[in-house]
């Protein structure tokens, strides 16, 4: 009997939760790690359905790097990055959105629905959901000025029209969305998925920015995970070598949805089962959340 009781407490400790989040919006980013192992990918599945089905709108944007990598190698194409970028020739572009639109997408899209969900997949190019110019890396040169350099079909995200998605809400679909973008002149780009999600989570207005990741979040210089950042102190935690690599563009990537008007942003493993229920419903929650 006890036992039954402690499990309607777990409701009850979700019930504020849920409260306060139907009705709004809340953009996962699900990456290419998490996607590996079949136990994490159903319960990734079922935690984006359990959200619908309480009234969130639910919005899933995937990434795809490890299964790029895996088939340009394949394809005997040699790819490098720059500043977490792919370098995304012609050739490459093509292969990144085969595999994205074609394969990741169509996966993710599977999971949700072989689980219970209605999912329905698209890429940026659907409906001109993410219009993209050329990204303009700029990185640092050993005398400390800085260069652009030219990393090819690298899109940054200019303009953003999510009438697509309200319409896939008001069917009652869970949009899954491939990092892929289009040009003015009909050209395709690829994007980092992190950019994306935060992208389509400031034009939704959304309450939430989820970026599932394969680390627990943002740590100190003691290796303690740093379970919630004030915006105002993320320059600092960057300036003094806090969040650092690959940790970076992410968290830059939430502070730039903040300033757009998202709600709360968080850094969360995936490679955690329920990841995206543990922290969204649960009073301490289990990634890094950052808010303004
Ligand atoms: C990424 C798009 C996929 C992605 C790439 O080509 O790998 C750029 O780097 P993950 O799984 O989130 O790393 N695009 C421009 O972001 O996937």
């Amino acid at each position: 009997m006890q036992q039954l009781i402690e499990k309607a407490s777990t409701l009850m400790e979700a019930l504020p939760y849920i409260r306060r989040f139907s009705g709004k919006t809340i953009v996962i980013k699900y990456g290419g790690h998490a996607m590996a192992d079949e136990k994490l990918r159903k319960s990734f599945a079922l935690d984006v359905i359990l959200l619908k089905y309480i009234g969130i709108n639910t919005v899933v944007v995937h990434g795809g790097g490890p299964q790029i990598n895996e088939t340009l190698k394949r394809y005997g194409i040699v790819s490098e990055f720059v500043k977490g970028m792919r370098v995304t020739d012609k050739e490459t572009m093509g292969v990144v959105e085969m595999v994205l639109t074609g394969q990741v997408n169509r996966e993710v899209v599977g999971y949700i629905n072989q689980n219970g969900g209605r999912a329905a997949g698209l890429s940026g190019k659907d409906g001109d959901l993410l219009i993209c110019e050329k990204l303009l890396q700029e990185v640092k040169s050993e005398d400390g000025s800085t260069e652009t350099v030219d990393i090819g079909f690298v899109g940054d995200v200019v303009e953003v029209n999510p009438a697509i998605l309200q319409a896939l809400e008001k069917g009652g679909f869970i949009p899954v969305i491939a990092p892929v973008g289009v040009g003015r002149a009909g050209e395709s780009y690829n994007i980092n998925a992190d950019v994306v999600a935060g992208k389509v989570a400031a034009a939704l207005n959304a309450e939430k920015l989820i970026l599932l990741t394969d680390v627990s979040g943002v740590k100190s210089k003691e290796g303690e995970l740093l379970s919630s950042i004030p915006l105002a102190e993320v320059p600092a935690l960057i300036d003094n070598g806090t969040v650092t690599g690959g940790m970076i563009p992410k968290v830059t990537c939430c502070t730039d949805a903040l300033a757009a008007g998202v709600k709360k942003a968080h850094i969360v493993d995936g490679r955690i089962e329920h990841a995206i229920l543990l922290e969204i419903f649960t009073n301490v929650g289990i990634g890094t959340e950052i808010q303004a």
